[in-house]
């Protein structure tokens, strides 16, 4: 059984005490505000959620990987062309192209591989297929680097991206994963544009025992993320991660609103957010580079995160991404569930999508 229960501090109060508007605040707090324990069936305190086994083995990112376009196109293409030769070099290159790696990405890689082709490198199609999996892999290790939370108390972590990209359920889960290690941590409901965002939070508040920080519908986003910040200061939180709504780079007032939030936040920390990470829906294709290229005007990204990488995503995007701009991939979502979103590992990640021998 969880135990939440609903508190106000100061700031609430003064904000009614000097009449502001209606503040439905609702802050969820556990039964103990730093370290939320829960308990199990015999009123013992649960354990600490932990780390999940798979979260660097190749099997477990195969299992989520194999099923994208990328994926399923590598594997057949290596079956019906057994032989080294041109043709399954231009449909490689073909392949890479329509999995959203990009055109520039794709060519070049091949390029690179037809030239090693020439100079007679690889014995036969093995080799090649080996080749091709070190280098995807070294495109991908220039963008790995796990994000470190601890050179700051609080840590501010702001998570942004458009619509629907699974911005709301990738902090649900990140809180999950800091969790998990034993970090206490606060949320701010920073959508405070759509209705059931703040819900949808505390949702995930609750299944991570984890308080939430949250205003009414309409409310600042800003104030909202300043207050949750406020609090996590004085209670020497480890990590604050504040949502905010979903919006599109044409939306200016919403594309103003995140220099403001950022422009609050540094009231009380000059250096925060100390992360600015972007959530890109990894069915997006070649739109989530104009996607990254706004939001890193606006607000200067620091990381991202790609979702949905699971299922029917090609893939692809994660290469070019990591080609286009060299910012840190510091997780991937391979699923819906609490424990779906992984720490990006290049090898892992190629391994998912090209196993180390081809399946048959
Ligand atoms: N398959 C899969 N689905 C995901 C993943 N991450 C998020 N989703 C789903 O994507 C949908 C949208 O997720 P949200 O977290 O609400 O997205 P959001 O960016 O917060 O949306 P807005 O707040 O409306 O902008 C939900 O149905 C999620 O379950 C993932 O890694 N894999
Ligand atoms: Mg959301």
């Amino acid at each position: 059984m969880l135990k939440f229960w609903k508190k106000k501090d100061q700031s609430e109060t003064d904000r009614e005490k000097a009449g502001q508007d209606e503040v439905a605040e609702s802050v969820l707090e556990s039964a103990s505000p730093e370290i939320p324990v829960s308990m199990d069936e015999t009123g013992e305190p649960a354990q600490h959620p932990t780390p999940q086994p798979d979260e660097a083995s190749p099997p477990g990112w195969r299992k989520r990987l194999s099923g994208s376009g990328i994926a399923r196109g590598l594997g057949g293409l290596f079956q019906r062309h057994p032989q080294l030769d041109e043709e399954l070099l231009d449909e490689l290159e073909t392949l890479l192209i329509t999995s959203d790696v990009g055109v520039n990405a794709s060519t070049e890689l091949v390029e690179d591989l037809r030239q090693r082709t020439h100079n007679r490198e690889f014995a036969d199609a093995a080799a090649l297929y080996r080749a091709l999996r070190t280098s995807l892999t070294e495109q991908l290790l220039t963008v790995e680097a796990p994000l470190d939370i601890h050179g700051h108390t609080p840590f501010v972590m702001l998570v942004v991206g458009v619509n629907g990209v699974g911005k709301t359920t990738t902090i649900g889960k990140l809180v999950h994963h800091y969790r998990a290690r034993e970090h206490n941590v606060l949320m701010a409901a920073g959508d405070t544009f759509r209705a059931a965002a703040v819900e949808q939070l505390q949702t995930w508040g609750e299944r991570n025992q984890v308080p939430v920080i949250a205003q009414g519908q309409g409310a600042d986003s800003a104030s909202v993320i300043f207050d949750a910040l406020q609090r996590a200061q004085s209670r020497k939180t480890d990590l604050l991660v504040a949502d905010t709504a979903g919006r599109l780079h044409t939306q200016s007032g919403l594309m103003d609103e995140l220099g403001k939030i950022a422009r609050v936040l540094k009231k009380l920390d000059p250096e925060a957010p100390h992360e600015v990470l972007m959530v890109i829906d990894g069915t997006t294709g070649q739109n989530a580079i104009s996607q990254v290229r706004q939001f890193h005007q606006a607000i200067g990204v620091t990381g991202l995160v790609v979702t949905k990488l699971d299922g029917t995503a090609k893939g692809g995007v994660v290469f070019a991404l990591a080609r286009e701009f060299g910012l840190p991939i510091r997780f991937v979502g391979l699923g819906e569930g609490i424990a779906d979103l992984r720490p990006f590992h290049a090898k892992a990640y190629v391994d998912g999508l090209l196993p180390a021998q081809p399946e048959r």
